[in-house]
């Protein structure tokens, strides 16, 4: 199996999705991970380090602040932007890198997907799937993307990192997100498809299968990487009941010596005490 690198980026309260979706690579991508992590402090990394001695394997951390971010919109925190330092953190010697959200989970081989020739392009990544068409024509509008030229959803990128480090390329980003902060909805997606609209790779969505958008269509497809973008897995198994992913889900996090009240019932619950308070705070 072919070593190959991976990124994530944990901020607090995401160590146990990230977990989930670190074990679905691991088990199923058919490549040797090498797991590079992007946290700030107040990231456990004890509940990360689970995974290692479960897997005997061992990540490569980098602490960040979040300082560089300060006054870009944000929703939970400014770990959304993290991945934009992901070229200047990681060795000058690895020259491409797949970042996963973690709320991701693998389930088929990525070995293709390594295999992609990035020459002189930026990334590769996959169409941005909402359920209204329109939703994209507004975004491109806002962002003066070519309505012509796609939208990519930055959850899942394979990153050419020298392409990054010539053109300057997460610095422009986060200067282009600086000068239209009004106009940044998607946080770092935006940035980086309004500044790289030219210098992307379309991938099959199979690799980012957002799954609050697909579930009807999912039969007939066997994604390699689904995505709960919007709604986390707690959320989505309300919504959809017996699920096979929300089972895969718990079935990676019961893996780990994680307590039982963050991978059961009691889950779901406190999650709905999570987003009630942020609702709570934000229109308070
Ligand atoms: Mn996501």
């Amino acid at each position: 199996m072919k070593t190959c690198h991976v990124c994530y980026c944990v901020d607090e309260g995401f160590e146990k999705y990230v977990i989930a979706s670190m074990i679905s690579l691991i088990l199923n991508s058919k490549i040797k991970p090498k797991i590079h992590i992007i946290h700030n402090k107040l990231t456990d990394k004890k509940k990360l380090r689970f995974v290692e001695k479960r897997f005997k394997t061992r990540f490569k951390y980098y602490i960040v602040n979040d300082s560089k971010f300060y006054g870009l919109p944000v929703l939970g925190g400014y770990s959304v932007y993290y991945r934009l330092l992901i070229p200047e953190l990681l060795s000058k010697k690895i020259k491409k890198v797949l970042y996963l959200d973690c709320d991701t989970l693998v389930e088929n081989d990525l070995s293709k997907l390594f295999s992609i020739d990035l020459s002189k392009k930026a990334l590769a990544a996959a169409e941005n799937i909402t359920k209204l068409k329109t939703d994209t024509k507004t975004l491109k509008k806002r962002l003066k993307i070519p309505i012509n030229k796609g939208y990519f959803n930055s959850g899942v990128m394979l990153l050419n990192l020298d392409y990054f480090r010539k053109h300057d390329s997460s610095n422009k980003v986060i200067s282009f997100m600086k000068k239209n902060v009004k106009k940044i909805i998607m946080h770092d997606q935006d940035g980086l498809n309004a500044v790289l609209k030219n210098d992307w790779i379309k991938i099959p969505t199979s690799y980012n299968y957002i799954l609050n958008f697909n579930l009807s269509s999912l039969k007939n497809i066997n994604p390699h990487i689904v995505h709960f973008a919007g709604l986390k897995p707690q959320m989505f198994n309300i919504l959809n009941p017996g699920n096979i992913y929300c089972k895969k889900y718990y079935k990676y996090l019961s893996m780990t010596p994680l307590p039982k009240e963050e991978i059961e019932k009691k889950d779901t619950i406190n999650y709905m005490k999570r987003l009630y308070d942020a609702f709570l705070r934000r229109f308070h």
